[in-house]
């Protein structure tokens, strides 16, 4: 079943043609109205007009997730509040990371490419999907939400946590999807496990999973211990949302990317020079509808592969490899995404600390887990004494990180040189 037969079965050519169309548009659109546009591609001494084929785009600079930070909160939106109807955001230190804001017409645009999703998941107006992706400021729950409307299927708001809560519900009210993350998945079926339920004899037939990266061993298992097919959702805040790219489950290897609303590249992350289609390299990602803030050129860190094959679904846009590598040091933690500078700024506000840490990160059952141990400095350990100052410390650290990442962590205080000598600051001992 295909959601939006014209476009998303549309000739190549004829997708490439309305690429061009509509990335001159919002280049005319960025450059008039976003001022960080017209300074970065005055820079680049590039004007939009120069942009006649997609083979163009390599003189376009790119957007970074450093461009989204510096222009915090509002400084990339390309049209004035008064057509803002949504505001999401990125978990960031003190909660300030990046913004991205919506119109009308956009939610309408997410909402239609998460319904494309859902359909090529096989999912119906009879289906009933328990959607535990968090609401709130993270992407995930809205935009499954108004796609899941969208089709007319009956949505059940669970957002994530309380895993008791959500097996009763998946008892009594008998869903037919679940869409999570793979490892709350895994979690929700050891926890159900453990309460004497047959997870196989649930409603449930189809799971869409995303936000963090799993592999097909992980695919197989979560397959096999609710008996349902399972298929991969692919997405960025910065860029939509959820609904950028989706499995289909004729095809089973590869998520179709929506080109009539986005331009994917490929590039060599050190380099930054565009690969031919079919390499492995950085994903960039260009918006070609998105009115609140456009994105042109951003680089998502993730590390895939296009695959330019015609699929046996009939739809004929490009599709990405699964995402099981980034370029730089983002870390996904139980969906959420943290970098190691995040964890370093919350430190250095705190007295009494060296700059030396190491987290490590694993997997306990199905949920990710972090570890963090922090060295106190010389003043610290000889006139602490008290034991109590210690554990005030930890739990100011241990709080912070659920504030401002989002983020529960075990903290362990240990002497000062005690990790000089450690291999890495992160060790991450997830096998993904
Ligand atoms: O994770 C949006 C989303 C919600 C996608 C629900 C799918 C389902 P962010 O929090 O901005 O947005 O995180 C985006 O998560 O750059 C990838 O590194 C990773 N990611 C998202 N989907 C997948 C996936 C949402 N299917 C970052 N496989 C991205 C692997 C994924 N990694």
């Amino acid at each position: 079943m295909i959601y939006n037969e014209e476009f998303e079965t549309m000739p190549r050519d004829v997708i490439k043609s309305l690429q061009v169309k509509r990335l001159q548009q919002v280049l005319e659109r960025v450059y008039h109205n976003v001022g960080f546009y017209k300074k970065s591609f005055d820079t680049a001494k590039v004007k939009p007009d120069d942009i006649k084929a997609i083979a163009d785009m390599k003189k376009l600079p790119f957007t970074t997730r450093k461009d989204l930070r510096d222009n915090y909160p509002f400084g990339l939106f390309c049209v004035p509040m008064s057509n803002i109807v949504r505001l999401h955001a990125s978990s960031g230190t003190s909660g300030k990371s990046a913004v991205f804001g919506y119109t009308k017409r956009d939610i309408e645009i997410w909402s239609e490419l998460v319904a494309r999703c859902l359909v090529a998941a096989g999912i119906t107006k009879n289906d009933i999907i328990q959607n535990a992706f968090g609401y709130g400021l993270f992407t995930g729950g809205l935009g499954l939400h108004y796609g899941a409307e969208k089709i007319g299927a009956s949505v059940i708001p669970m957002s994530g946590g309380d895993a008791k809560r959500q097996l009763m519900i998946l008892q009594d009210f008998g869903p037919t999807v679940i869409c999570s993350t793979p490892s709350y998945a895994l979690h929700l079926a050891e926890e159900g496990k453990a309460m004497g339920m047959d997870m196989r004899s649930l409603k449930l037939r189809v799971g869409i999973f995303g936000a963090e990266p799993w592999n097909n061993a992980l695919r197989d298992e979560i397959e096999k211990l609710f008996g349902i097919t399972a298929l991969d959702l692919f997405g960025l805040s910065e860029v939509i949302g959820p609904g950028m790219a989706m499995e289909c489950l004729e095809g089973r290897n590869g998520m179709h990317v929506f080109e009539d609303h986005f331009i994917v590249e490929t590039i060599n992350p050190k380099t930054g020079e565009v690969l031919p289609e079919g390499e492995e390299g950085e994903l960039v990602f260009t918006t070609l509808t998105k009115e609140a803030n456009p994105l042109i050129r951003y680089r998502t860190g993730d590390i895939s592969r296009l695959i330019t094959e015609p699929c046996r679904c009939g739809r004929s846009h490009i599709k990405m490899e699964k995402v099981l590598k980034r370029s730089d040091d983002m870390l996904i933690i139980r969906g959420i995404n943290v970098f190691p500078a995040q964890i370093e700024a919350i430190l250095v506000n705190i007295e009494g600390l060296e700059p030396t840490y190491q987290v490590i990160i694993d997997r306990v059952g199905a949920l990710d887990t972090l570890d963090l141990q922090v060295e106190v400095n010389d003043k610290i350990c000889s006139d602490a004494g008290s034991i109590k100052e210690l554990q005030k410390i930890e739990q100011r650290i241990a709080k912070d990180m659920k504030d401002f990442l989002g983020i529960a962590a075990r903290v362990k205080l240990v002497q000062p040189n005690m990790l000089q000598k450690a291999d890495a600051k992160i060790i991450d001992k997830r096998r993904i």
